[in-house]
């Protein structure tokens, strides 16, 4: 029996690694659409690169995904790519609606054009509910986003149910919360603290800079999350899910027990700096992930205190190694 084809776009990023490893383990044939860049950007899929194959495609392009999809004629299509950092979509804004909003439009249409039977996963975010309008926030809470990025997915989210609505499209959308490994980019907080964390411990720092320390996310593991991607495509029907821990903690604390994996006192090496402050915050995010754990038999495996520890230990071993 021929193998079951998915195409990713962001293969090269934190999730798109992961999902690709989840889907070679479940037998699935995988193609990573990329970028062209001036240099090659393959640390998270190097181990991998010998059993996917690499396929070139922008976003920004419509007529590259169109050409691709004809190429590959995946049964799947997971809509990973994203200019994903919030910060920067504020000194970007329009750069990021292109991408991260219109790039899904250029997408879902490359679809209905090429083959409307392709099953569609978009990469929505929690960022979408942005302001406390309810909490936990689930699938029904209003939007309420508070950057440009959190628009952009907002825009993002409803072209696929209109998608699904217009043209009967097996169009999904994932809501996740907040989620790490130690594949995370350098910029992001929780990566920032465990890389942080590992230079102050091997003596290569004393200080980390950091912005505010009140916000609270609901943090869960990249790994755990991927396979509930997979499993809102295996559903009969498309739909929307939030997908979360349902717990939610403070930068605060990840500070506090990042380094205390390392024996250290977060107090005598965190420095506040405004210029890690956002123009709007998001301060609260807490998900309710009862219908992904009711109709999709999905669960977290990896706990808060689990998933940082993970991070700085392998931050130490990055930078000893
Ligand atoms: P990353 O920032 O790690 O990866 C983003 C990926 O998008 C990279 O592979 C990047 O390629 C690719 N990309 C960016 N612009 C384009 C473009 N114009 N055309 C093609 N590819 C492009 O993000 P994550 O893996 O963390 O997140 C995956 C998705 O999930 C994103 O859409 C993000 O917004 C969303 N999301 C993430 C959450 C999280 O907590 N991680 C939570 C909720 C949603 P390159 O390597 O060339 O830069
Ligand atoms: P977020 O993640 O904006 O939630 O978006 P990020 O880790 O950047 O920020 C989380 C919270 O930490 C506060 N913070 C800092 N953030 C960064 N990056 N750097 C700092 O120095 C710092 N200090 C405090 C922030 O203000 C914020 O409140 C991520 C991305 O992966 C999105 O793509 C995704 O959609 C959402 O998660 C869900």
């Amino acid at each position: 029996m021929a193998r079951k084809r998915a195409l990713i776009t962001g293969i090269t990023g934190q999730d798109g690694s992961y999902l690709a490893e989840f889907l070679l383990d479940q037998g699935y044939e995988v193609i990573g659409m990329i970028r062209r860049s001036s240099t090659v950007n393959f640390e998270r899929i190097r181990h991998i690169q010998d059993r996917i194959t690499l396929t070139p495609g922008d976003l920004l392009d419509e007529v590259s995904l169109i050409h691709m999809l004809r190429e590959h004629r995946p049964a799947e299509v997971y809509n990973l790519a994203a200019q994903s950092f919030v910060q920067t979509s504020f000194s970007q804004p329009v750069f990021t609606g292109e991408v991260t909003a219109l790039g899904v439009t250029r997408l879902l249409d490359a679809i209905r054009i090429v083959d409307p039977e392709i099953r569609f996963y978009q990469a929505s975010s929690s960022e979408m509910f942005g302001k406390v309008v309810e909490v936990p926030q689930r699938e029904t809470t209003p939007f309420y986003p508070r950057s440009p990025y959190g628009v952009a997915k907002v825009y993002g989210h409803w072209i696929t149910v209109n998608y699904r609505e217009s043209y009967g499209m097996h169009a999904s959308s994932g809501i996740l919360f907040n989620h790490e490994s130690p594949r995370r980019g350098l910029e992001f907080v929780t990566r920032k603290i465990s890389h942080g964390v590992a230079r102050i411990a091997l003596g290569l720092d004393t200080e980390l800079r950091l912005g505010n320390l009140d916000a609270q996310r609901d943090w869960g593991f990249a790994g755990d999350y991927v396979r509930a991607m997979w499993l809102m495509l295996q559903q009969d029907q498309p739909g929307d899910y939030v997908v979360a821990t349902g717990q939610t903690h403070s930068v605060r604390r990840f500070c506090e027990l990042a380094f205390g994996y390392a024996g250290l006192d977060y107090q005598k090496h965190v420095v506040v700096d405004e210029r890690f402050f956002r123009p709007a915050e998001v301060d609260l995010l807490v998900g309710d992930p009862s219908r992904a754990y009711e109709q999709l038999g999905w669960k977290p495996e990896v706990s808060f205190e689990q998933l940082v520890e993970m991070m700085v230990e392998a931050d130490i071993r990055l930078l000893r190694g």
